[in-house]
């Protein structure tokens, strides 16, 4: 049974239960497979950061706990890869399908065969920008403006009283994806009431370690006065540090920096004094989607909007928590 819900409700909609998207197939119990295991199709974007591959042990681990059967696709980055497997998922039969989609553009085509195909899809850790939300059936993820604002929150905070000018760099996430632009936007808008800050260059470095040294190498040799590395994700950041170094400066005191993801490493370096603030975004999406993909195969209510809880750390903070962390 389908219920189309206003669009008031479905828009905004952030992670409380009982509000819904439409309910998963034609409510039958059983599952499109036959047999009475859930079959769940996940095309990944790639291993290109520590945060991906925390997030793949998180889906491979979960699903095996909760006796899912994970039809696992890694798409090495390309969006191409990801429709193929996605359509491979669809002449396979599998009962769900997710994915984390690379960019966030290109997937309408797609996600209506897998609607037509009645495989219900869930989107995880990225968004994409179909205008038809009934393509999907949920977007567990985190808000990336929300880090963008908050990485940039604690930059106005730390310039207090300050007038100087703050030469600002960036290094963007990949090309064309939600984190990318919605970090971007959310950065910069906090930061655009302090007139002393200047983001004098911003480029990406594909959320990658090796990437995030090389275009910081070309920021030092064209810019000689940075003050502030605002890195998309740790893995570029922790590039940044080599370079950084390389060019006889300390990383977290000649150049401030601020990353997102707080994976082990980039702890590590916020504790070490090398990364000044991190803010934090869980890949440990694996048990929610699993939860989420039992009840979209069972034909149940689920909210069309999971938000990932996520905080931020201080190089005070990270002392304490780096033992804790999972990933
Ligand atoms: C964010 C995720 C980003 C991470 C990067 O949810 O999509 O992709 O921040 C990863 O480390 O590569
Ligand atoms: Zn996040």
């Amino acid at each position: 049974m389908r219920r189309n819900l206003s669009a008031a409700v479905l828009s905004g909609v952030l992670a409380v239960s009982a509000l819904a998207g439409c309910g998963g197939g034609d409510g039958d119990s059983g599952t499109a497979s036959g047999d009475d295991k859930i079959t769940l199709g996940f095309s990944q974007v790639g291993a290109e950061s520590g945060w991906r591959t925390a997030n793949t042990k998180s889906i491979q681990e979960s699903a095996a706990a909760a006796g899912i059967d994970l039809k696992f696709s890694d798409a090495q980055g390309k969006q191409e890869n990801q429709i193929s497997a996605i359509r491979g998922f669809i002449t396979q039969g599998v009962d769900v399908i997710a994915f984390s989609p690379v960019v966030t553009s290109g997937w309408d085509a797609v996600l209506q065969e897998a609607k037509d195909a009645d495989i219900p899809v869930i989107l995880t850790d990225r968004a994409v920008d179909s205008q038809d939300t009934s393509l999907y059936k949920t977007f567990i993820g985190s808000d990336f403006v929300e880090e963008g604002k908050k990485a940039g929150d604690w930059l106005v905070k730390e310039y207090e009283g300050k007038s100087e000018p703050v030469n600002i760099v960036e290094l963007q996430g990949t090309t064309g994806s939600a984190p990318a632009n919605d970090r971007q936007k959310g950065f910069a808008d906090a930061i655009a009431a302090n007139t002393n800050f200047k983001i004098v260059k911003s480029q990406t470095g594909d959320f990658k370690r090796a990437d995030g040294k090389t275009v910081m190498e070309t920021f030092l040799q064209s810019t000689p006065d940075i003050d502030v590395l605002y890195a998309h994700n740790d893995d570029m950041g922790l590039g940044a540090i080599e370079a950084i170094e390389a060019a006889g400066k300390k990383p977290g005191t000649d150049i401030k920096i601020i990353t997102v993801d707080a994976v082990k490493d980039g702890m590590t370096a916020l504790a070490d004094g090398k990364i000044n603030y991190i803010v934090e975004c869980s890949p440990l999406l694996g048990p929610q989607l699993m939860d989420l993909a039992k009840k979209v195969d069972a034909g149940e209510e689920i909210p069309n909007r999971v938000l990932t809880e996520e905080t931020t750390f201080t190089q005070e903070q990270a002392k304490t928590e780096l033992p804790n962390r999972k990933y």
